[in-house]
């Protein structure tokens, strides 16, 4: 059964008594809803190789103090957990309060610092490609590059080289900035941006925020659950105007704006007779060039020299999200799919980065022939093949990686294959450039169908999977329920790839929309729900939203617009949503972080900061009553706005 005597890592296989053979069909419908997922998953089971539901179930019932938020493991006075009687507060004397605050907010930092750290590795290598050290790369969008100059105050006519150099210095310098304040920040309309600066929550620069939170965790600095919290906000608003928006504006620069463009989507996009390799993770510094060196004749010459008819790259999570994008580099699946793009037995390689790698994979690619190539000093996975990866170097290394994918193509046992039928078309790249230029160059025509009611309302539904929630029901349901009710559905990230492999991202799916938004989506030829790109691109939802209020003359607050994570599971995913919140815009969460432990965090979240910033949490699992929800919010705002 084994392939890889050779790996490092073992093949963990579920242990032959915990699942009878007879229940594989029923667990296999309660995991996830996609054909191909189930019929890939189904094999996985059979071949008794262990996944993340397995290891999920094993894991419960979870810990009740963890789960509600209240074990506080900060100091060596403790372990703690806030229990109430006698055991209400911790040795330091920190009540649920404090506990499920700091908790909150060293979850949010956490967040915030991984999307951040993205951005800064993506201007540094404009930076490197500008003074000329990352020769391989070049500036792809120089449209793009003049106008984020122009935001920052530099003077573009010393050229192109000049400028990125600049720009990417000016960028990098806002992650510790003395300025104290953001230079896109001033993308708010002025109401919103007004609004922060009086509640004290500007970010005074990136990695400040994150830094400060951290602090603010220890025991013994703050202690008022409030004030924590809002610095949460604040640390957020960092990641979301700053750290997440240089990772997008940049990525944009050196890889191209994405355009509208077919591509194909879930485990049915790998290819028999190629050598498969899938690319995983969150940057899209290397995977650009693994891309570039695919289709050079020597490495094609090569995969037909080891039997191959070629190189087939699809994407995993947000590193695929980025190709798709820009590329429409077919895309395998999202978060709970990744082990399985292993267990079809067709894989050859998979490229990581970082974050969202199940430390699994190498365990996953033992059973079979995979090799799994970790690159990132920050990424080190035990039992995966780590080479380093870096922008001087990524032209030659992507080389050596698809060298040893073409490698293990023979190694491959056919009898052991299970390539799905049918992969999905999906239109995708709605860059707030592409949907500007789809409406005739300005984003007006978007909202007159708003203020006139032919579209209610416009919902970012983003975020990941979790297997507490059967893969993609969550975010195929809400959507469907949402552009029922001629609200239309923006996307990023692993809701983006559930929606696109339920065909929800093909123009016809505007037969499932409400009359007025079918009528809208087919006199422009669209979907109803668009993929706006990967998690940083949440950053894209929050220009659209600036910009179509910055058009409205209100504040981002005031849109009949809303955002949901119906599957979330990572602590980007929370910063992701204290961003958009604390930007203006309410966001659904189909399940419940850990804060029910403290009542007074849970009103604050889901009330309070209605009156500190115009919007809040809902948590609401079952995905048609958060469409409900989210439609009387729509609505309600709609009358706000007397429209
Ligand atoms: S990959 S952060 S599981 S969306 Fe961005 Fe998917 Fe969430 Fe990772």
């Amino acid at each position: 059964m084994t392939d890889g005597e050779e790996k490092k890592a073992d093949c963990l296989k579920v242990p032959p008594d915990c699942i009878r053979e007879g229940d594989i069909p029923y667990m296999v419908e309660e995991r996830a809803v996609d054909p191909q997922v189930k019929e890939v998953l189904q094999k996985t089971m059979e071949d008794g190789v262990q996944t993340v539901w397995d290891r999920f179930r094993n894991q419960q019932p979870p810990c009740k103090s963890c789960a509600t938020g209240v074990s506080c493991q900060r100091c060596a006075m403790g372990p703690c957990r806030i229990l109430g009687g006698d055991r209400d507060r911790g040795v330091c004397g920190a009540d649920a309060d404090l506990v499920v605050s700091r908790n909150l907010l060293d979850t949010i930092a956490t967040g915030a610092a991984s999307h951040s750290d993205h951005g800064r590795e993506v201007a540094e290598t404009l930076l490197a490609t500008a003074t000329g050290r990352a020769e391989n790369y070049s500036i792809s969008d120089p449209v793009k590059l003049a106008a984020l100059a122009e935001e920052y105050g530099i003077d573009s006519s010393a050229g192109e080289k000049k400028t990125a150099e600049q720009l990417a210095l000016a960028m990098l310098e806002e992650f510790g900035t003395l300025r104290g304040e953001l230079a896109m920040a001033k993308r708010m309309p002025p109401g919103t941006y007004s609004l922060l600066k009086g509640a004290g929550l500007l970010p005074r620069s990136i990695d400040r925020e994150i830094v400060e939170a951290m602090h603010r965790v220890h025991m013994g600095v703050g202690a008022d659950y409030s004030n924590i919290l809002a610095h949460g906000v604040k640390t957020s608003l960092g990641d979301g105007w700053g750290g997440s928006m240089i990772g997008t504006e940049l990525s944009d620069v050196l890889f191209g704006t994405p355009g509208i463009r077919e591509t194909m989507v879930n485990l049915g996009t790998l290819k028999e007779d190629h050598v498969n390799v899938a690319l995983h993770g969150h940057n899209p510094v290397l995977s650009e060039m693994v891309v570039k060196m695919a289709s050079d004749p020597e490495m094609v010459e090569k995969a037909e020299a080891a039997g191959a008819k070629g190189i087939n790259l699809v994407g995993l999570c947000c590193t695929g999200n980025e190709l798709l994008m820009r590329k429409g580099v077919p895309q395998a699946g999202n978060h709970l799919s990744q082990e399985l793009v292993i267990t079809t037995g067709a894989l050859e390689a998979m490229i990581v980065d970082y974050q969202c790698i199940f430390p699994s994979l190498p365990h996953v690619a033992a059973c079979y022939h995979t090799s799994v190539i970790t690159t990132s000093p920050k990424a080190v996975i035990p039992g995966g093949e780590h080479i380093e990866v870096n922008p001087e170097n990524a032209h030659e290394k992507s080389k050596e990686m698809l060298e040893i994918a073409i490698g293990n193509f023979p190694k491959r046992k056919k009898e052991r294959v299970l390539i799905p039928d049918g992969p999905v078309s999906a239109i995708v790249g709605f860059s707030v450039e592409a949907l500007r230029e789809a409406l005739g160059g300005t984003l007006q025509p978007l909202l007159d169908l708003i203020l006139k009611g032919d579209i209610r309302g416009a919902v970012g539904v983003v975020g990941c999977n979790n297997p507490k929630i059967k893969q993609d029901y969550g975010h195929i349901t809400l959507a469907k329920e949402l552009i029922k009710r001629n609200i239309i559905v923006v996307e990023t990230g692993c809701a983006g790839v559930a929606c696109a492999e339920a065909g929800l991202m093909r123009p016809e799916a505007a037969d499932q929309a409400g009359d007025s938004l079918k009528a809208v989506c087919e006199s422009l030829g669209v979907p109803p729900v668009l993929h706006m790109g990967s998690c940083v691109d949440n950053t894209r939802i929050l220009t659209l939203a600036a910009e179509l209020a910055n058009l409205a003359g209100a504040r981002m607050d005031q849109l009949p617009v809303a955002g949901a994570a119906p599957e979330w599971y990572s602590p980007k995913a929370v910063a992701i949503g204290a961003y958009f919140v604390g930007s203006g815009i309410s966001v659904a969460l189909g399940v419940m972080p850990k804060i029910t432990g403290s009542e007074n965090v849970v009103n604050l979240l889901t009330e309070g900061l209605d009156g500190a910033v115009g919007a809040k949490f809902w948590v609401e699992a079952d995905p048609v009553k958060c469409a409900d929800i989210i439609e009387a919010h729509i609505e309600a705002k709609r009358a706000g706005l007397g429209i």
